[in-house]
Formats: C-alpha cells, structure tokens, sequence
C-alpha cells in the first residue's frame, strides 16, 4: 500500500526486506515504532514502515504513513487530498471489515511464499493469534462454498460503492489512497491464491470485470522501483 503511495507522489525510496524474526530487532535499532500490541500486551512492530532520510523520522502503520507524506511532501499529489480525512479513513476502516471474510483463504497460503524462517515465524504467531495451526484455517466442503460466497458479497458491496462514482475511482477521475487500499489487497489477493486460481479468476470476472480493469490501471503504481 505505502508503495503505490510512494509511486504516485514520485518519491525516491529504497526497500529493504526483512525476514519476520528480525524486524523487531532492526526496528528497534532504528527507532521505528511499534505500530500496535499483540494479543499479551507487548509491542507489535510492523511492516510496512518507513525511514525519512531528509528529516530522519520514523513512521509505521501504512495511513500514518500516507498522512506523513502528504503533509512533508506538499508539492507532490496528495493521496488523501485535502477536505476528504475523514472519508478516507472511514473508507480504509470499513474496508477492512468488509474483507474480513478472505482471510481464512488467503493466510494458509502464506508461509509458502516465505523463506523458512518467516514462514516458521507466521505459522506459529498467526497460531496462537488464532488458536488453531493456519492449515486448518481454511473453511472445507459447504462451509467454504457458504464463506466464499460472503468474500464475493464483499466485493459486490464495494462495485456499489464505486458504481456511485462519476469515474473509474472511489473520488471520480482522481486517484487516491482509498484506490490504492484495494488494488494492493487486490494484489496481496493475487500473489496468495495465486493468478491461475479458480478464486482470482472469478474476482476478476466478478461484477462485470471491474476488478480486472481496476487492477490494471493502478499496476502502474505497484512498481517495486521508482
Ligand atoms: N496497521 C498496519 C498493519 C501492518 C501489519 O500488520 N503488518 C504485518 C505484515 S502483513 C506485520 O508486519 N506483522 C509483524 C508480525 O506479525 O510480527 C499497517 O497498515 O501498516
């Protein structure tokens, strides 16, 4: 999310990935905060974050962090443009609700797509965080057609929302932080079920394939360099 921020406001950074065992460690040698707690009451330190070089600040949390750089940065495009705070944070927040649903099919995928000691890292904290091992998270049978179903809802509720629009985007012809709230779930989406699954397909078609020809116009923007 914060890279498509990055991208659209044509600001130079360099990413550094971490494996998940050692993000705590690097952060707190940076002096990132912690963007939250886990569930025992201690310090979460989350990606992504991000190191100001020119004012040499740390900010975490991706809609701290687009705030940030929309007030340091003022002469590049606002995501969030001036007047609509409050709607962009109500839209990110709801968003989050209405995608509830797609987490049980997607986080099983993940530690397949890590090296090992991320993967052993997510297996075991998204465990407890669950109470159950990830491989049993997925719903099966019935009960994974009825989930299903609420996951394309989600989306039918969010082609409602934009079919009030005036343009291809949540603000018209602009595009702002809530677009780009979706194209990177969208993309999160994709690389999890990966883009040869029966899931990814149908969402593409899903609502006339309105989520194919989002998600292609925002790609421009999910560039890992700029
Ligand atoms: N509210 C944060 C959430 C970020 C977040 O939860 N990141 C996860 C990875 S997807 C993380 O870094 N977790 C660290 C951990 O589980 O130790 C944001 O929007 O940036």
């Amino acid at each position: 999310l914060v890279r498509y921020v990055l991208n659209f406001k044509k600001l130079p950074y360099k990413t550094v990935s971490l494996e998940y065992p050692d993000v705590e460690g690097e952060f707190k040698k940076f002096e990132i905060p912690a963007s939250t707690t886990k569930p025992d009451g201690t310090p979460l330190y989350t990606c992504p974050s991000i190191i100001d070089k020119v004012t040499k600040t740390a900010v975490t949390d991706s809609y701290k962090i687009t705030e940030y750089l929309d007030k340091q940065y003022p002469d590049s495009p606002r995501a969030i443009p001036k007047g609509t705070e409050a709607l962009q944070a109500a839209f990110y927040d709801q968003f989050w609700q209405l995608v509830g649903p797609v987490f049980p099919f997607i986080l099983p995928h993940v530690p397949a797509l890590l090296n090992p000691p991320s993967a052993e890292y997510f297996e075991k904290s998204r465990a407890a965080y669950f109470g159950k091992p990830l491989s049993e998270l997925a719903p099966k049978g019935e009960e994974a057609v009825e989930k299903w179903k609420k996951v394309q809802e989600a989306f039918d509720t969010l082609h409602g929302w934009l079919s009030k629009s005036s343009g291809p985007y949540f603000m018209g012809e602009t595009v702002t932080f809530a677009d780009f709230v979706v194209a990177a779930s969208l993309k999160c989406l994709r690389i999890c079920l990966g883009p040869d699954s029966k899931e990814w397909k149908e969402i593409m078609e899903r609502n006339d394939g309105r989520w194919e020809a989002f998600w292609d116009s925002l790609e421009q923007y999910a560039s890992e360099e700029n």
